[in-house]
Parts: C-alpha cells; sequence; structure tokens
C-alpha cells in the first residue's frame, strides 16, 4: 500500500489528520489475521510518513560564489512608487519599522537597524520563477524564526503572511507560509543581496526568501509580518496575491 501512496495523497491524509491516515491503513488489512499483522504494517507507513515530513525541513542547495548569476533580472514590482514608499527611499528607510504582530504575545516594531544588528545568515541560492527563469544570487537576512520566536508566537497561530509595499489591482501585494517553512533554517527576511544593501528592484528594505519555493512567494517590499489561525479572511482567501489571482498554488515547491 505505501509503494502505491502518491506524495500528495499522503500529504493530503496528514493534514485532514493522522487519523485518516491510519484508518486508510486498517481498512486495507481489515481482513488480515491477528495483531501481530497490523503492527507490522503499520510501520513502514510511519517511517514513509516520517520522511515526507523532514523531507520538508531540507536544505534547498546552496552554491559557490562563482556560481552566482552575472544578472539578477527583477520581476513583478520593481518600484512600489506609493508616495509613502517613495518617502521611505528618500530617508533611506530611517523612520521605516517593520510590524510583526496578529498572534504574538510581544507585537514588534523594528528599524532597519535593528534587524540588521540581529544575527544574520548568509545563503546562495538560486530563484526560480515560474514564468521560466532562473537566477543565483546571494542573500544576507535576519533568520525569520528568530524573529517569531522572539515576538512569541501564540499556540493559534499556523500561517505567517506577509504584508507588502506595492499595489497589485489596488490592493496590497501579500504572501504567506506554513509554519514549517516560517522556521525552516534558509528563511529569512534579507536585507543584503549579492553584498550590497538590497536595492529598490529586489524588495528594499526587507523581502522574503523561502528558499524550497519559486519566485512568487519571495514577497518583496515586505512592511508587516502577521501570525494567524487562517488564511480565509485576508484578501481572496487563497494565501496569496497570484494565488488569489489566477489560482498559482499557494504551496509552490522547487
Ligand atoms: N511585493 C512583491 N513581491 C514579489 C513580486 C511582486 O510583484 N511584488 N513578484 C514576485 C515574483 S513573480 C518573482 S519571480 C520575484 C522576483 O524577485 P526579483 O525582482 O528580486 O527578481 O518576486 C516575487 N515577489
Ligand atoms: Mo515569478
Amino acid at each position: 500500500m505505501s509503494a502505491r501512496l502518491t506524495r500528495r495523497g499522503l500529504l493530503g491524509g496528514l493534514a485532514a489528520g493522522g487519523g485518516g491516515l491510519l484508518l486508510a491503513g486498517c481498512d486495507k488489512i481489515d481482513a488480515a489475521p491477528g495483531v501481530q499483522r497490523i503492527l507490522g504494517l503499520a510501520e513502514p507507513l510511519n517511517l514513509h510518513a516520517q520522511r515526507l515530513v523532514s523531507d520538508r525541513a531540507a536544505l534547498a542547495p546552496e552554491f559557490s560564489a562563482a556560481e552566482m548569476s552575472p544578472v539578477f533580472r527583477t520581476n513583478g514590482t520593481a518600484n512600489p512608487a506609493t508616495p509613502d514608499y517613495a518617502a521611505h527611499v528618500a530617508a533611506g528607510f530611517a523612520d521605516w519599522r517593520l510590524a510583526v504582530d496578529g498572534l504574538v504575545a510581544n507585537p514588534l516594531a523594528l528599524s532597519l537597524a535593528q534587524i540588521r544588528q540581529r544575527p544574520r545568515r548568509t545563503q546562495i541560492t538560486r530563484h526560480d520563477c515560474v514564468e521560466g527563469w532562473s537566477a543565483i544570487g546571494q542573500w544576507t537576512g535576519l533568520p525569520l524564526g528568530m524573529l517569531l520566536r522572539e515576538a512569541g508566537l501564540r499556540p493559534q497561530a499556523r500561517y505567517i503572511v506577509f504584508h507588502c509595499a506595492d499595489l497589485f489591482r489596488d490592493a496590497p501585494y501579500y504572501e504567506s507560509i506554513d509554519l514549517i517553512d516560517a522556521f525552516h533554517p534558509q528563511t529569512m527576511l534579507a536585507w543584503g543581496m549579492n553584498g550590497q544593501t538590497l536595492g529598490v528592484g529586489h524588495g528594499a528594505p526587507l523581502r522574503l526568501r523561502v528558499e524550497r519555493q519559486l519566485g512568487y512567494k519571495q514577497a518583496k517590499y515586505v512592511m508587516r509580518v502577521e501570525a494567524v489561525a487562517s488564511l480565509a479572511g485576508i484578501a481572496g482567501g487563497k494565501g496569496g496575491t497570484w494565488e488569489d489571482a489566477i489560482g498559482y498554488q499557494w504551496y509552490a515547491g522547487v
């Protein structure tokens, strides 16, 4: 049975609750004689499930400096150009604050200087856009998990939503990820790119890097990080601007 389970099928079963997975197993072996037999079959299924869960924790490939793309194009918004954003650019983001709120014990409002003073991680990864281009670049930033631990997620929190400065069809661009990706060691709010301060084209002052997923998940111009229990009440309810607009997958694994 485990050999016939597709990745999607098993994850669906897990998402619906472990009970569904076990029940499916029990249905299959109902006729089999003896409890020994049931225990014997349950074990490989659990190992398989475990492997899929740890797969989500695997690192995205990292590259050497020599492999970096000479040109990393911009895509989507290259400048939010709202009066608010333009004022922040003019001031060098001196008065800008990142809001961390929603289902957190300690809401935060951090300056860019405070964010840059916190622990940082640097990684060289490949960005894959669904429109058919890729680029390898170096990102430096604050691991998102550290920020969330500082804010203290409430137990009801299940998703992290990123609210951006740019507008798409008059609504702010937004994206969201689950807590597995939020606490993944390579997931960060990047303020540096290719050894320089992150520029306007690539999402200044702060953009998400969630390295196991496609380009449109990499929210630029992040103004606010919100912890929520459900995505249903936010914008179109599908967890992101492109998910709402044209039905792109919410989980866009690469
Ligand atoms: N706020 C915001 N984030 C965004 C987008 C956007 O239009 N607005 N475009 C997305 C898409 S489709 C891609 S491929 C990447 C492009 O990032 P880059 O401009 O740094 O290459 O940003 C993603 N994040
Ligand atoms: Mo993209």
